[in-house]
């Protein structure tokens, strides 16, 4: 198991990684962090676990990791910004996270809306934003993060659709080098965009996405639509043309259909 001191030799952060909590196992990281917020634990901690028991998608999915083989940490910011910025946050840290991967392994990540990272249309990371909301004020922001390292094996219901680092590069990957990096990217985009405004990372995600122009289809709440990917609006919500009319979407899951 990594150690608070091993993982935070080399690091070269300001905020980001002040504390790390480091676990064996645990139920979800962003759980952790969430309990650690509210006994008011500052901006720039970080979870970090070889395991979650209980590791937790969107909408009450679940994110499945084999232990000891993987990527598996939340971070916690309190930041100025208004609730609606919220919706910004995963682009930004899949700018972050699209960066580091491109750096480390040469392969070209693809973003796709809002919330995946994918090699060759599999999934190699997810991100999950959790946070507290009072009296219309952002109180903390969880970011989780899992990327799948070196674990070559998925259940049969993911063979199709997760891959890894190691998998796609078949190679071993340092996982403490690739948090340290992971973490100073979002430090630095975080940082950059908090200074230019969070609508910046706008067109930096469609940068590494390949989304524009393909027919997807979006399952929201049970009502399934499908359209061609326009373009991001400056909420991060996604621009979709269908039959001639524009709509917005600013939730909901997707599929790509058409390549
Ligand atoms: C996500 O949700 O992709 C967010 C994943 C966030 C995981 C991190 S790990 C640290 C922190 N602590 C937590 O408890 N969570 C965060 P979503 O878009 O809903 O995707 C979930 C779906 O991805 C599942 O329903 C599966 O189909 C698929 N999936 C599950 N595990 C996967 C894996 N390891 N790799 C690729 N796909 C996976």
């Amino acid at each position: 198991m990594y150690t608070e001191q091993f993982l935070r030799k080399g690091l070269n952060t300001h905020v980001f990684g002040t504390k790390i909590y480091t676990f064996n196992s645990v139920d979800s990281t962003n759980n952790c962090a969430r309990a650690v917020a509210d006994c008011g634990a500052p901006e720039g901690t970080v979870v970090v676990t070889e395991h979650q028991t209980a590791g937790k998608g969107r909408l009450g999915r679940q994110w499945l990791t084999e232990p000891n083989q993987n990527l598996i940490f939340s971070l916690l910011l309190r930041p100025h910004f208004s609730p609606e910025t919220i919706n910004l946050l995963p682009l930004y840290v899949a700018v972050a996270l699209s960066e580091t991967i491109e750096r480390v392994s040469a392969l070209k990540a693809e973003c796709k809306w809002p919330n995946d990272i994918l090699f060759g249309g599999k999934k190699i990371a997810g991100i999950l934003i959790e946070g507290s909301i009072k009296k219309s004020l952002v109180e903390y922001v969880v970011i989780g993060i899992g990327i799948n390292v070196n674990q070559e094996k998925f259940p049969s219901n993911l063979t199709e659709k997760a891959s890894s680092l190691k998998l796609e590069c078949h190679k071993d990957f340092d996982r403490a080098i690739l948090f340290r990096e992971t973490l100073k990217s979002l430090e630095d985009q975080y940082a950059a965009v908090s200074a230019t405004g969070f609508q910046s990372v706008v067109p930096q995600w469609l940068s590494h996405s390949t989304m524009i122009n393909r027919t997807i289809s979006v399952s929201q709440q049970g009502n399934v639509f499908s359209g061609v990917v326009k373009g991001l609006s400056s909420n991060g919500a996604l621009i979709l043309e269908s039959n001639g009319i524009e709509r917005t979407v600013l939730a909901g899951d997707v599929s790509i259909l058409q390549a």
